[in-house]
């Protein structure tokens, strides 16, 4: 990839939790990387880092632009006045969705068209525009409820939820660019993803952000059903290390889960949470969640494979960081 004065990286949802992130690594890599985010669940505090005084009031270093733009209703125009300036995008990594499982059940119209249709919106500007490389933020929700563990990406898709359905659809659509209009494009299914500046607001944000949010503050953690099932936790920061592996040349059409290859159940995390917050919360047990899930964890031979990536952050680490 090239440097800040060269080619374009374009993140889209980069002022969210993974695509922050993205755009961090991204620029202390050397890139020039443009934003686009409808601002609807990211945050501009996530690119603080990036948005000195010295460029005026909300303005970005030299090596970010944020614009704020809806994916889903195209990105032509939001980033015609940003190639006229610096040139072509080179790559994308397309992150912006409705993140909510819970919600795309409540409103399948919405996810559908803010989900699969920014999908293809990225994909058409890709084609028109002869983008690089498309990196896909897909999920495991593609899976649905599958008895054989560790999942790899060659058993079969059966999602259970809207949201899992346009992932799915989306990696179709990314298929058929690469196959019939020749755009380099690679999906990853990301596992549970944890780590710093996840949201805990929302009742259907990662249990992670919750237990630790409130872990610190000395509340009640509630597990939903007998807390034996497992979860395939991943650290941001590994999460990030596949996403540039993706962004980069090769791997066109290749689909790679993004996990540790390991699983916790959520009793086993909740525990671990209190005691690494000195163990003032107590630990209740609800009724177990519609549509949940018994176990979740990935086969990460492929990820390790084709992108040289392995999640080395141990769990204890990346709860630590999240913590702090
Ligand atoms: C994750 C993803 C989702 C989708 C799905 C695919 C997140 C936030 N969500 O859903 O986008 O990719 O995987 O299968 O990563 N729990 C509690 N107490 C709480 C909150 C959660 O016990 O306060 C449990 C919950 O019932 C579940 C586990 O913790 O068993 C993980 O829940 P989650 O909402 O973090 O993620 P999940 O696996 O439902």
């Amino acid at each position: 990839m090239s440097s800040s004065s060269g080619p374009i990286a374009v993140v889209t949802g980069g002022a969210g939790f993974i695509g922050s992130h993205l755009t961090d690594r991204l620029i202390e890599l050397g890139h020039r990387v443009v934003v686009l985010d409808d601002f609807r669940t990211g945050k501009r505090a996530n690119l603080a880092r990036w948005l000195t005084p010295e460029h005026g009031f909300g303005g970005a270093s030299p090596a970010l632009e944020l614009v704020t733009c809806d994916v889903s209703h195209g990105i032509f125009a939001a980033l015609a006045p940003i190639t006229a300036k610096y040139g072509r995008v080179e790559r994308i990594a397309h992150l912006a969705a409705q993140v909510s499982v819970v919600s795309s059940v409540a409103n399948p119209l919405v996810d559908m068209s803010v989900n699969y249709g920014g999908t293809l919106h990225v994909l058409e500007y890709a084609r028109a525009m002869g983008v690089a490389k498309v990196a896909f933020a897909s999920s495991a929700a593609v899976y649905g409820d599958v008895s054989e563990m560790p999942v790899g990406e060659d058993t079969p898709t059966r999602p259970v939820s809207p949201y899992g359905i346009d992932k799915l659809a989306s990696e179709l659509a990314l298929d058929y660019y690469a196959n019939v209009h020749g755009v380099p494009a690679t999906a990853l299914r990301f596992f549970n993803v944890y780590g710093p500046r996840q949201d805990p607001s929302s009742p259907y944000s990662g249990v992670i952000s919750i237990f630790a949010d409130r872990a610190r503050a000395g509340r009640t953690l509630t597990i939903f059903g007998d807390g034996q099932q497992t979860r395939d936790f991943v650290y941001v920061g590994d999460v990030v290390r596949g996403l540039v592996a993706a962004l980069g040349d090769g791997n066109s059409r290749t689909v790679a889960n993004v996990g540790t290859g390991g699983e916790i159940t959520v009793t086993e995390l909740a525990r671990t949470l209190v005691e690494l917050c000195g163990g003032k919360s107590a630990i209740e047990y609800a009724p177990q969640r519609a549509g949940e899930i018994l176990r979740s964890r990935a086969r990460v031979d492929r990820l390790r494979e084709a992108f040289g990536v392995v999640a080395e952050t141990r769990l204890v680490d990346g709860l630590r960081a999240t913590i702090a």
